[in-house]
């Protein structure tokens, strides 16, 4: 290259920079900031078209992920609601079962309670004696005073009969023998007063004495008989009786 290539070449950059330079102080702003061109000054077509339309896809996202999060917040909240019925029927259908058993047992023990009523459990009596309800009774084969009578009783641990109801006193009158039994009642410690052997109130208990008795006729009659027909008479102590023996079964 010659030298006055290599000017005109300085020379061409040199101008062509300027120009460059030149464009560039054009486009600075002036000192108010506002550019100095009127066009460029303006909204540019970026921040008119592609911002809105940015906006406008940024809300559709927005609204699409809401709307996702809330079917998938209600569908969430179905599957419980689904397990939730189920375990309700579930519950539902044992709470029937159960009032079903609970009903059924209750019948069935009102059917055993009954049953029990009608036929109490057997309760053993030693041989020779007699159940009857939850006692047991012993017939004397032999006659004995008052006295005696007990004693023989107190012997197998027990005492002469108290009769507490009509109904134990037709069970008595079915296994006696003919003739008259002593039975527990007796006003040896003080005339009229009349005892239990077992403390049982006299006052307030049954009484099948028979018509005008007791007469402690001639004085000197403190113990009771059953007679032959089931009524009771009161008759010396010293006469010889059957006897009954009564002891819980
Ligand atoms: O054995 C004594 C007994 O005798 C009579 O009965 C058979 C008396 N009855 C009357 O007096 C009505 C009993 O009271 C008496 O205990
Ligand atoms: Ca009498």
């Amino acid at each position: 290259m010659e030298l006055n290539d290599y000017q005109n070449s300085s020379e061409l950059h040199r101008d062509q920079q300027t120009s460059d330079r030149g464009e560039q102080e054009e486009l600075k702003p002036d000192r108010d900031g506002k550019s100095a061109d009127p066009v460029r000054g303006k909204w540019s077509p970026f921040i008119i078209f592609v911002l809105p339309g940015l906006s406008i896809l940024l809300s559709v996202v927005i609204l699409s992920t809401v709307v996702i999060l809330f079917s998938q917040h209600f569908s969430e909240v179905k599957v419980p609601d689904a397990d939730f019925k189920s375990e309700h029927s579930q519950l539902k259908s044992n709470v029937t079962r159960l009032s079903e058993e609970v009903r059924s047992l209750r019948t069935e023990h009102k059917s055993e309670i009954s049953k029990q009523k009608q036929d109490p459990p057997q309760v053993q009596c030693p041989d020779q004696w007699r159940r009857f309800q939850k006692s047991c009774y012993y017939f004397s084969l032999v006659k004995k005073n008052y006295t005696d009578a007990q004693r023989s009783c107190t012997s197998m641990h027990t005492n002469l009969v108290v009769i507490n109801s009509a109904e134990e006193r037709v069970f008595i009158q079915h296994w006696t023998h003919k003739g008259s039994h002593w039975i527990g009642l007796s006003d040896s410690i003080s005339e009229g007063d009349w005892r239990w052997v077992d403390g049982t109130d006299y006052a307030s208990s049954v009484k099948f004495w028979s018509p005008d008795e007791p007469n402690n006729r001639y004085n000197v009659e403190d113990c009771a008989e059953l007679l032959v027909f089931g009524e009771w008479n009161d008759a010396p102590c010293n006469f010889h009786r059957y006897w009954i023996c009564e002891k819980s079964a």
